[in-house]
């Protein structure tokens, strides 16, 4: 019976212990869930099959699914009305710390040209399982900002993320962390982190058809401690990185 007792009292330290590196290889997304506390309005508005939403300098929070649908989280309002087809999408979220995920939920979504702001202040973007067929083109603004792109499961698969035309990241200062899983890139590819000890990792399970297009550029400071990069293949640009050899999870707001 006491040996039933302690086994069980090990076990639970076992699992303890077991949660605690969990929620630490997780403190990214532990950060993220802070973001719930959102606030502001977001306005929404369809115009010749672009979608174009506009964010205020509060913290705001909002998803944006198959067919344009937006819904704001964690007391973001969202106004405004979206009829007809959407074919591209253009997004300011202007100051404040900003979520925003573009999901691909049940199905595929795919729109011609992709456009998102961020401006100033912390903030985050997740795209999931978004197919871009043209322009991708992405400014997260100063701060300490996050690109998480990833794929999706969907009832009929695992949906990747798609960038079919040129795919451009620009983080400005703070430091940035652009984290890429399941995408493919089949064109020009310019990412440039700017100012501050920034991190890009995701090479392992992505794709880049025109490595001779794919640019990655830390920005300073250069040296060390600089920006880092996870195995990034040779064929590649890149410039004002060091080589990381760890995951993901110690890139992008790493103390000096
Ligand atoms: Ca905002
Ligand atoms: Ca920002
Ligand atoms: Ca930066």
């Amino acid at each position: 019976m006491e040996a039933k007792v302690m086994n069980r009292k090990l076990n639970y330290r076992a699992v303890k212990r077991v949660l605690a590196v969990l929620a630490f290889a997780v403190g990214l997304n532990l950060a993220w869930a802070i973001r719930l506390q959102a606030s502001g309005n977001v306005e929404v508005r369809e115009q010749d099959g672009v979608l174009v939403v506009t964010g205020d300098d509060s913290d705001n929070n909002i998803i944006i699914q198959e067919g344009g649908l937006v819904t704001g989280r964690g007391g973001t309002t969202v106004n405004g009305t979206v009829q007809g087809v959407i074919r591209d999408v253009v997004i300011r979220m202007r100051g404040g710390d900003d979520f925003v995920r573009i999901d691909a939920g049940p199905g595929t979504t795919i729109f011609r040209n992709l456009k998102i702001e961020t401006g100033m202040g912390d903030d985050m973007i997740e795209i999931l399982g978004v197919r871009v067929t043209d322009e991708t083109q992405i400014d997260t603004g100063d701060g300490n900002d996050i690109l998480f792109i990833d794929g999706v499961r969907t009832p009929f698969g695992f949906s990747r993320s798609g960038f079919t035309g040129n795919f451009a990241l620009e983080t400005g200062s703070g430091r940035d962390l652009f984290e890429f899983h399941n995408a493919i890139f089949r064109g020009e590819v310019d990412v440039r982190l700017g100012f501050g000890i920034d991190g890009a990792c995701g090479f392992e399970d992505s794709e880049f058809e025109r490595p001779d297009l794919v640019r990655f550029d830390g920005g300073p400071p250069s040296g060390f401690p600089g920006d880092g990069i996870v195995n990034a293949g040779l064929e590649f640009t890149i410039i004002d990185f060091e080589d990381f050899p760890d995951d993901c999870s110690f890139l992008g707001g790493r103390d000096i």
